[in-house]
């Protein structure tokens, strides 16, 4: 990890279960910058205490300085322009369109498809907890969606959207994994795709951080 002027923390929940969350850390972690981690318990409900001061009330947070981020696609833009590349591994491709795109998929990962999210919860990825009860018919249409939205943005034979990495590629990742290590059977370019993202280092380091017992 590399100095830089800037004294960083980022905030996450104690579970080390929140995708946004997981985002903000791996876009800090490619930058390679130091920063410092705290944990706001969810289930105590710190993040309603005056100790946590996110205006948001929500985790991720990014400090830098005393300077406060939330939103984890915000903090990925300030993150670029903080620790711009080339000297710092970028986090959205150099091609505007492709930048755009990268865009596209991070906001529409945030905002879409609550019920599938809701059925198949990154727990079941943090925690390997499967889920075995089958989608309702609601989250269905919801995979249905994404799987033809994620099939028209993937190449087949490619592990990255675009040539290089960029940052939609660990959240549209993790929307697969959502399926993928759940036991629905997906397009072989989808799965190589997740699996290949999910073996990131950055993403990596997310996955095997320490966690309390899971308990559901
Ligand atoms: N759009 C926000 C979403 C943040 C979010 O929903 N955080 C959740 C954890 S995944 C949270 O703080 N939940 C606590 C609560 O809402 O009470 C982002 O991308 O950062």
């Amino acid at each position: 990890m590399g100095m830089t002027k800037h004294r960083l923390t980022l905030y996450v929940d104690t579970l080390w279960d929140s995708p946004w969350a997981m985002s903000a850390f791996v876009a800090l972690t490619e930058k390679g910058v130091d920063f410092e981690v705290r944990e706001v318990n969810l289930q105590k409900k710190e993040h309603f205490t005056p100790a946590y001061p996110s205006r948001t009330r929500r985790i991720p947070m990014l400090e830098a300085d005393t300077f406060q981020l939330a939103e984890s696609s915000a903090i990925a833009e300030y993150l670029e322009e903080l620790f711009p590349p080339p000297e710092f591994e970028s986090l959205l491709p150099k091609k505007l369109t492709q930048r755009a795109t990268c865009r596209e998929v991070m906001a529409w990962m945030r905002s879409d498809f609550m019920p599938l999210r809701k059925e198949r919860p990154t727990s079941s990825l943090f925690f390997q907890q499967p889920v075995k009860q089958p989608l309702s018919p609601e989250a269905a249409a919801h995979m249905d969606r994404f799987l033809r939205g994620a099939d028209s943005l993937i190449d087949e034979n490619r592990l990255t959207l675009f040539d290089q990495w960029c940052l939609a590629d660990t959240d549209l990742a993790v929307m697969i994994q959502r399926l993928n290590l759940n036991g629905t059977s997906l397009p072989p370019k989808l799965k190589a795709f997740a699996e290949a993202q999910w073996e990131r280092p950055s993403v990596k380091h997310w996955r095997d951080h320490a966690r309390p017992p899971y308990s559901s």
